[in-house]
């Protein structure tokens, strides 16, 4: 399930060191290299899955997990869920995708504007 060249299945697999914030059997999370807020946590799958735009049926309860016990969880650890956070699942060029390998963007700990830039 692992991408030769995908650098984030490199932190998945502990090939590249990194802030680890949380791991299971399907996911990491862990601290983004460029924080943009105080709080700045990306969660993964370990499997290595493209953007949102590659999920396929079998994926159903590895993002449910990750949107209704991983993201959720991490909030509160991280001391951000109470005065709320923001999640970023940026897909695509447009969207503004670098990392070729699906990640959940969450950031608190300060005021989030909208819309974004
Ligand atoms: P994006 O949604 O694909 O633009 O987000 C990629 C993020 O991954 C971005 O915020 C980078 O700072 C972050 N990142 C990282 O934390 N560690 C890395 O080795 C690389 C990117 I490459």
């Amino acid at each position: 399930m692992k991408m030769a060249d995908c650098i984030f299945c490199k932190i998945a697999q502990k090939e590249i060191p990194s802030t680890l914030v949380y791991e299971d059997d399907m996911v990491v999370a862990f601290r983004d290299l460029e924080p943009q807020a105080p709080q700045h946590v990306l969660v993964i799958p370990k499997k290595h899955v493209e953007s949102l735009l590659a999920l396929k049926e079998e994926d159903k309860a590895l993002v449910s997990h990750i949107l209704v016990d991983v993201i959720p969880e991490l909030a509160q650890k991280l001391g951000i869920a109470e005065k709320g956070f923001r999640v970023v699942a940026n897909t695509g060029e447009e969207g503004g995708q670098t990392v070729k390998h699906l990640h959940f963007h969450l950031l608190g700990g300060r005021s989030m504007q909208w819309p974004p830039g």
